[in-house]
């Protein structure tokens, strides 16, 4: 059987078992083809594995976030919060980020640091996306960045990788699984607007994910982590998000 028909075959399998009083089927359907999110377990648990099981098998996996053009750049493109406290995180920022640098471990053959010199000299990717606050509000901005692809070619991803975990300077953190880390638009982005990113946005470098909500698009990285399992990390669903009640894939 093409592998077409087989997606076509699931895809009308969940839709009928989610529609029927069948919701346990459809989470069982959705194992079947690894499709669980870490967030899963509790009482939306059920919905957050359809909304997730039916965006990855529907979505092509190349289906890319709209860029805009220059003049849809917003005027005001507004900082959620203040950078972290943390004191080393303010050292950095005080020397420039000229000491700070990028931790890539985990599955990898190659676990590596990268100074935001050497990122800066990787092959640079530009788009101009729409950032989603899950608050309502958004913007529209350029930004400049590393494909996180291109990282993860350098250290060497193993075929057990499940997920790529994001650890910024607060206690925020997030994880992508490994089709969302592979895309051509997530990027390790260090510029906005054509300008070093501001402390505020994220400095020195932030995760820019155009194909999730805002609070994926983790700022103020200092390591990131190749695993197979999200379970150890945290409470074990996959992100900060989860732990207050917002869903781990944030797909839009
Ligand atoms: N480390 C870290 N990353 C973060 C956050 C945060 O509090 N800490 N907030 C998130 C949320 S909720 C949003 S909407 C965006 C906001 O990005 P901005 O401040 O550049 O607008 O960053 C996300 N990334
Ligand atoms: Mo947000």
């Amino acid at each position: 059987m093409s592998k077409i028909v087989s997606r076509r075959g699931l895809i009308s399998g969940l839709a009928a078992a989610a529609g029927a009083s069948g919701l346990a089927l459809a989470a069982r359907l959705a194992s079947r083809y690894g499709l669980i999110p870490p967030d899963s377990g509790g009482i939306y648990g059920i919905g957050e594995t359809l909304t997730y099981a039916s965006q990855r098998l529907l979505m092509s996996h190349h289906s890319l976030a709209r860029e805009f053009d220059r003049r849809h750049i917003s005027k005001v493109c507004p900082v959620n919060g203040p950078p972290p406290e943390d004191e080393i995180y303010q050292r950095h920022l005080a020397g420039g980020f000229a000491e700070w640098r990028l931790r890539v471990d985990g599955l990898v053959a190659r676990p590596s640091t990268f100074s935001l010199a050497a990122l800066k000299r990787f092959p640079p990717r530009t788009q101009i996306t729409l950032q989603v606050c899950e608050e309502g509000w958004s913007f529209i901005a350029e930004w400049t960045g590393v494909p996180l692809s291109y990282v993860l070619n350098l250290v060497g991803v193993r075929p057990q990788a499940k997920y790529v975990v994001f650890f910024p300077f607060d206690s925020f953190w997030d994880s992508l699984d490994m089709e969302e880390a592979w895309h051509p638009q997530t990027l390790l982005a260090y510029g906005m607007n054509g300008q070093d990113l501001a402390a505020g946005h994220g400095a020195p470098v932030r995760l820019k994910v155009p194909r999730q909500l805002g609070y994926k698009n983790v700022k103020y990285l200092a390591s990131i982590t190749v695993t197979d399992t999200l379970k150890h990390i945290g409470k074990g669903l996959g992100s900060s998000a989860p732990e207050v009640g917002y869903a781990w894939y944030a797909g839009i």
